[in-house]
C-alpha cells in the first residue's frame, strides 16, 4: 500500500484518468514531450494508467533525487525516462529506485540521437536501463506493458491479442507482393 504522503508526484505534465499510476514517465525537458507521448498511447491501448512530468537531470537534479526515492513508495511500477544529448536522467534514476527503467534516447538536432543512445545504453554492470532504440518511446511503453503483465492473466492476454494483430499485419503486408 503506497505512503499516503508521496501518493503526488512533485508535478504533472500530463496523466491517463486519475487513478493511481503504474507507470512514471520522466523526461528532460518538455521538448522531449512529442518523443515521449508515444509511450502513453501504448500504455492506453492497455489500460494501464501512467504520469508524465518534466525530471531534469541537469537543471532540477534534487527534484529528480526525490522523484526517484520516491517512485517506488508512491505505487509506481516501472519508470520510462526520456532525455537527448548528454542523457543521464535514466540511469541516474535507475541508480536512485529499485524499479525497473526503460531509457528512451530522444534524437536531437545533432548527431541523430547516436549521442542520447550512447549515453543511455552504456551503463555499468549492476545498473540496469533497458534502452529502447532512437526515439522509440512506443516500444517503452509496450515493455512497460509487459512489465505489468507478468503476473496478470489479464493483461497478458491483451499482449498476446496484440501480438497476434501484429502477425495479421505482417501476412496482409505480404500480400501485397506475392504473386
Ligand atoms: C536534454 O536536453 C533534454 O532531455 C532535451 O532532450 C535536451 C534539450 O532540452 P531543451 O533545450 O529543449 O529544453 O536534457
Amino acid at each position: 500500500m503506497p505512503d499516503p504522503d508521496l501518493t503526488t508526484p512533485l508535478s504533472v505534465l500530463a496523466q491517463s484518468e486519475p487513478i493511481a499510476p503504474l507507470v512514471g514517465i520522466v523526461m528532460g525537458s518538455d521538448s522531449d514531450w512529442p518523443t515521449m507521448e508515444a509511450a502513453t498511447v501504448a500504455l492506453d491501448e492497455f489500460g494501464i494508467a501512467w504520469e508524465a512530468d518534466v525530471v531534469s537531470a541537469h537543471r532540477m537534479p534534487e527534484d529528480m533525487v526525490t522523484y526517484g526515492r520516491q517512485a517506488h513508495a508512491r505505487g509506481l511500477r516501472c519508470i520510462i525516462a526520456g532525455a537527448g544529448g548528454a542523457a543521464h536522467l535514466p540511469g541516474m534514476l535507475a541508480a536512485l529506485t529499485p524499479l525497473p527503467v526503460i531509457g528512451v534516447p530522444v534524437p536531437l538536432k545533432y548527431l541523430d540521437g547516436m549521442d542520447s543512445l550512447l549515453s543511455i545504453v552504456q551503463m555499468p554492470a549492476g545498473v540496469p536501463v533497458a534502452t529502447v532504440s532512437i526515439g522509440n518511446a512506443r516500444n517503452a511503453g509496450l515493455l512497460a506493458a509487459r512489465m505489468i503483465a507478468a503476473g496478470d492473466a489479464g493483461l497478458t492476454q491483451k499482449m498476446l491479442d496484440f501480438q497476434a494483430s501484429l502477425r495479421d499485419l505482417a501476412m496482409a503486408k505480404g500480400e501485397k507482393v506475392r504473386l
